[in-house]
């Protein structure tokens, strides 16, 4: 436990405090942002308020101060935990895993950033070539992936719009030798669609704003047939508008991807869809009193150029759809006005959605261990950081918040399950005498959600999945007849009194972090995600081979029978399950992140907010069960092993009854009787302290036993 700072900074690990009531945690967490302490310990758990102003916290000095030193020998830091997870890593051949969670716009992107910075610059001391190049690209691939896969919204003017796990490899010298990035469900509808004051994704913006091109003349956007301003078009003009820093993190990107080894080519291909996709926006349809029509020719031919297709091709994919008849006959159907505008925009969502996996797919070829001999190199060992969208309350929330929240829901399972949970099973198992701890369990919330045939998912595709036009309210129907008994569900329709949702529209999600109304409007379009196959074909038969190579399945003809895809909340739901069983079988550590105010800012901290976030992140329970509990636990052959040498008893070989009897004797001659626990098969040892004491002992030790032992062999004793 960190005791290294004055008191005037609060107690730097919540364990400490003399009582555990969220008055005193609360004071304690005041102070210490208020000190500018924005860390904090709860054993081994960081966590983190978010400053909004830059900290002189970071960087070389400080990260020499963490390097393979104890959690308990520094100030609480990020650091602190990312060295706890490396050593654990290193010493131990454990994979582990750092998981980042807290809402949205409390500071996990940032703590992603900071905590792969340390594990890069504690490594690779002998600066070897390739190591080298694997640190820079999971460095660089920062930039790139937030460039295309963040996006200002009305939380966070640099929000995650994707989730990201990132495994890095370690050979057996703990140097890192590769990694893979899983991303997960990007909001696409952010390409066609902003809320108010919301900006579509930064690459937009950043691409177009570019000062460079000032100096190379336009050349580059006359290529693209696009114009400086995102205002003029549809897709970039709805919310909020670019700024400075766009330019200067588009040369940021660019460098990135360099580096990371995109090609020209692939460069350019990537400029081409963005424009692809900023004049799909632009592309307005109307009625020539016969057929249906694109307004702006010239845009359509703007298009096939960049993608490099038949212009003739790409007109008709936007007006037609090829359908196969019952008679195996294949018939080309005219679009309504609303169909190609409806087809132009899932065309457009799924060109940038596309666009960002091929991204992640490119930088996983990069970074990918290969040839990696175990015989040779040992075990390959993990370290996993995971920073996903937080929970999110908007004005109006739709099919992603739903899918978001539900993640965090998840994840908030995760945290329950590893931390409070396991830790009094292993309790009761060991027959310690513990006091049990109560904590609200959210597994409920996520039954309401993903449970087979029940759950929300459940009936979102069964509806989707039903022939003919189910609508979202009818959806809203079904769910409100099989959820309304449900606690933390419910709809005006069940619950008329309440004016704050619409009739026909809304239901409301009582989630462990607050009650969040869902608009069902749009949820079944979004969950069956459809997209014409004429786009797909269309993308395929393109002469670039970047893009061609997105689209595979534009291959099939259509006239084969394709099984129904998945639906988007069954991926996504299948996704973050497959997520948290690779998180479960490896050792976590915890970032809990605090968003200390609305406003952004630095000086502010809203009691009632923090108090909220506090308790919903079940902090308090983590201290209680935390201080009643056991720091450390050890099989007592192990500790024995280890410690023998530390006791006239034991050393060289004990002849006690059992191993507990020697490591009882071990206990009782350091004076640690009050310090430990005896359980069935291990060791507990309360306070982190008491094995910093034995371990001081035991490298003291060391080198007088050498000696001794040396001379036992050269015969002088
Ligand atoms: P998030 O990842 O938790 O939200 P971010 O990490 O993007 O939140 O943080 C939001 C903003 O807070 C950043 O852009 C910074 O301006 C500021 N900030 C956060 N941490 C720090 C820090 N350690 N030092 C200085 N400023 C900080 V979301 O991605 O929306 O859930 O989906
Ligand atoms: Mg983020």
């Amino acid at each position: 436990m960190a005791e290294l700072e004055g008191l005037e900074f609060g107690k730097s690990d919540f364990v400490l405090l003399d009582e555990v009531t969220m008055e005193q945690f609360m004071e304690n967490l005041r102070l210490r942002f208020e000190k500018g302490r924005i860390y904090t310990f709860i054993g081994e758990v960081v966590v983190s308020v978010n400053p909004y102003k830059q900290m002189d916290i970071y960087g070389k000095e400080v990260i020499e101060d963490y390097r393979g030193r104890e959690l308990y020998e520094n100030p609480p830091h990020l650091y602190a935990v990312a060295d706890a997870a490396y050593k654990a890593m290193k010493r131990r051949a454990k994979d582990t895993c750092i998981v980042i969670s807290g809402e949205s716009g409390a500071g996990k992107t940032e703590a992603s950033k900071y905590i792969m910075q340390y594990i890069a610059a504690i490594t690779n001391p002998s600066q070897r070539a390739e190591v080298e190049s694997v640190k820079n690209v999971l460095l660089k691939s920062n930039c790139v992936l937030e460039a295309f896969g963040n996006a200002k919204t009305n939380r966070n003017d640099n929000s995650s719009r994707f989730g990201k796990y990132m495994d890095i490899n370690f050979n057996f010298n703990g140097d890192p030798t590769g990694g893979h990035i899983n991303n997960y469900l990007l909001e696409k509808s952010r390409v066609v669609q902003q809320q108010e004051g919301e900006r579509n994704f930064h690459s937009f913006y950043q691409y177009q704003m570019l000062q460079e091109l000032l100096f190379r003349s336009d050349e580059l956007l006359k290529s693209l047939y696009l114009q400086r301003d995102p205002a003029e078009y549809a897709y970039t003009s709805q919310g909020a508008s670019a700024s400075n820093n766009d330019s200067l993190c588009h040369k940021a990107v660019m460098a990135a991807l360099k580096v990371i080894g995109f090609t020209a080519e692939e460069i350019s291909s990537i400029y081409k869809i963005l424009s692809t996709i900023l004049h799909l926006g632009s592309l307005q349809f109307t009625n020539d009193g016969e057929h249906v029509i694109i307004v702006g020719e010239d845009t359509v031919k703007h298009i096939s150029e960049l993608t490099s297709t038949e212009a003739e091709n790409a007109r008709k994919t936007l007006l037609y759809r090829t359908v196969a008849t019952g008679g195996g006959e294949v018939i080309e159907k005219g679009h309504n006005e609303k169909e190609a505008s409806y087809g132009r925009d899932a065309f457009a969502k799924a060109l940038y959605e596309r666009l960002f996996a091929w991204i992640v797919g490119r930088i996983n070829s990069v970074i990918e261990v290969k040839d990696y001999n175990p015989a040779l190199h040992g075990k390959n060992t993990v370290i996993g950081v995971l920073d996903i969208y937080g929970f999110e309350i908007f004005d109006n929330n739709s099919f992603e918040q739903f899918c978001i929240n539900y993640c965090n829901e998840k994840l908030q399972q995760l945290f329950i399950e590893l931390i409070l949970r396991q830790e009094q099973d292993e309790y009761q198992r060991e027959g310690i005498t513990w006091q049990h701890i109560e904590y609200f369990n959210n597994q409920i919330i996520v039954d309401l959600v993903e449970q087979p045939h029940k759950g929300i998912i459940s009936i979102l595709d069964e509806a989707c999945l039903t022939a003919g036009k189910v609508t979202d309210t009818v959806c809203l129907d079904s769910m409100n007849k099989k959820l309304g008994q449900h606690p933390h569900y419910t709809s005006r329709k069940l619950c008329p009194a309440d004016k704050t949702m619409e009739f026909n529209r809304d239901f409301r999600i009582r989630h462990y972090a607050g009650d969040v109304t869902y608009s069902v409007e749009g949820f079944l379009d979004k969950n069956k995600d459809p997209l014409f196959q004429d786009f797909k074909r269309l993308m395929y038969n393109s002469s670039d081979p970047v893009l061609k190579e997105m689209w595979p399945d534009g291959k099939m003809s259509i006239t084969e029978v394709t099984k129904r895809p998945l639906t988007a909340a069954t991926l996504f739901k299948n996704s973050i399950i497959a997520l948290v069983d690779k998180l479960a079988c490896k050792e976590p550590y915890y970032v809990r992140c605090i968003k200390p105010n609305e406003v952004k800012s630095s000086m502010l901290f809203d009691d009632g907010r923090c108090q909220h976030q506090v308790a919903y992140l079940g902090l308090l329970e983590n201290v209680r069960v935390r201080r009643a509990g056991f720091a450390y636990r050890q099989p007592y052959a192990r500790f024995l092993q280890r410690y023998k040498m530390t006791c006239e008893y034991t050393w060289p070989n004990h002849l006690m009854g059992s191993d507990q009897e020697a490591v009882e004797a071990i206990v009782n001659q350091h004076g640690f009787e009050d310090d430990v626990a005896y359980g069935h098969t291990k060791l507990f040892v309360r306070t982190p302290r008491t094995l910093f004491t034995l371990e001081q002992e035991r490298s003291a030790l060391i080198p007088i036993l050498v000696l001794f032992l040396q001379k036992v062999w050269r015969g002088a004793l």
